[in-house]
């Protein structure tokens, strides 16, 4: 049988990339002993955002810092996934939802927020300075405004320009699975499903052992104005339980809400599951729902207990996590996934 390690390829860079696959028997080998601290992110741009992270953890840093700056670097990134460089909704603006959530059960929310470039810190502001756990639309904007956030001009990116007007074209709404593995252009499908999966979601433990997530997201490309997803709602989008684990999701985030999707994988991981095989359990949950119509979506789970293993399993294949720790400061995981 193959060993965990012969998985492994290392580039002169660091980055280490493990070909999981359900096939490979490899992938189901138990998670190598913690190391803390420890980030973990979403997709192959959670590369970048888990360095930002580590900035914050590698001196000592609080797991609350490290999610907040760690996705704060990719909601700066003027790409199509995340931040105001995100794609619009079906009027043409763009409108953003985070959440962040600590190890005390602390947890602040905002949604529907428009022009205002970093979602998550208006998250975290809501939670720090407010009786509140969450703040949507024109209200979220006029705290983040007296809080000092500035106002960013009402205006797409280059590229979600060109892809709003391409969508206006047919104006049809059709989710294509996995387009954001950045790394790889061939899984970038048509107008209108393209760029429909615009999520980061971050999960860090500090050298002190404590739990933190973060998720930021400007939701589904050309959604209907005013719908939310997962990622701004504590409990399916993000959710975190010192004591047990910490759980995030992206991908098709209606379903993830249906199952109350990260709290479902942390409720697992303290009736005894691994990591992995909670999110296993909660996709496997989501497809049972979704019958046949599965076929259609994806949903992703990644999550890490309070053990410090990690791990994440996905609807149907594409899916991967970006993992930082002292040993592997750029390593991308293929996850498991259900749907061959
Ligand atoms: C949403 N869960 O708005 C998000 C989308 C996503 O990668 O995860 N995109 O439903």
């Amino acid at each position: 049988m193959p060993t965990r390690r012969k998985f492994i390829t290392s580039s002169t860079t660091g980055l280490a990339l493990l070909a999981a696959g359900r096939s490979l028997e490899a992938a189901s080998l138990p998670p190598a002993p913690a190391k803390k601290p420890l980030v973990i992110s979403t997709w192959d741009t959670g590369l970048a955002a888990n360095l930002g992270a580590w900035k914050v953890l590698s001196k000592g840093g609080r797991a609350l810092d490290a999610v907040e700056a760690g996705v704060m670097v990719t909601e700066d990134s003027q790409n199509c996934c995340v931040g105001l460089g995100g794609n619009p909704d079906r009027e043409g603006i763009v409108t953003l939802d985070a959440c962040i959530m600590d190890d005390q059960f602390n947890c602040g929310s905002v949604a529907a927020l428009e022009r205002i470039k970093h979602p998550i810190s208006v998250a975290r502001r809501i939670m720090e300075r407010t009786p509140h756990v969450m703040l949507v639309g024109e209200g979220a904007q006029q705290f983040a405004v007296a809080q000092g956030f500035p106002l960013e001009p009402q205006k797409l990116s280059p590229d979600a320009e060109k892809a709003y007007r391409e969508w206006l074209k047919t104006s049809e709404y059709k989710p294509v699975v996995n387009i954001e593995n950045t790394g790889n252009k061939k899984t970038v499908g048509p107008v209108g499903g393209a760029n429909n999966h615009d999520t980061i979601a971050m999960l860090a433990q500090d050298g002190q052992g404590n739990l933190s997530g973060s998720c930021t997201t400007s939701g589904m490309g050309f959604k209907m104005r005013g719908r939310l997803g997962d990622s701004p709602l504590i409990g399916s989008g993000l959710f975190v339980d010192n004591a047990v684990g910490a759980a995030a999701a992206t991908g098709q985030g209606e379903d993830v809400i249906r199952i109350a999707g990260s709290h479902t994988v942390v409720e697992l991981m303290r009736q005894g599951l691994s990591p992995k095989a909670a999110c296993k359990a909660a996709v496997e949950r989501i497809a049972k729902i979704k019958g046949a119509k599965a076929r259609d979506i994806q949903v992703c789970f990644i999550a890490v207990n309070a053990q410090g293993q990690h791990g994440a399993y996905a609807l149907q294949k594409g899916f991967s996590y970006a993992v930082c720790d002292q040993t592997n400061q750029q390593q991308l995981i293929q996850s498991e996934y259900l749907l061959s």
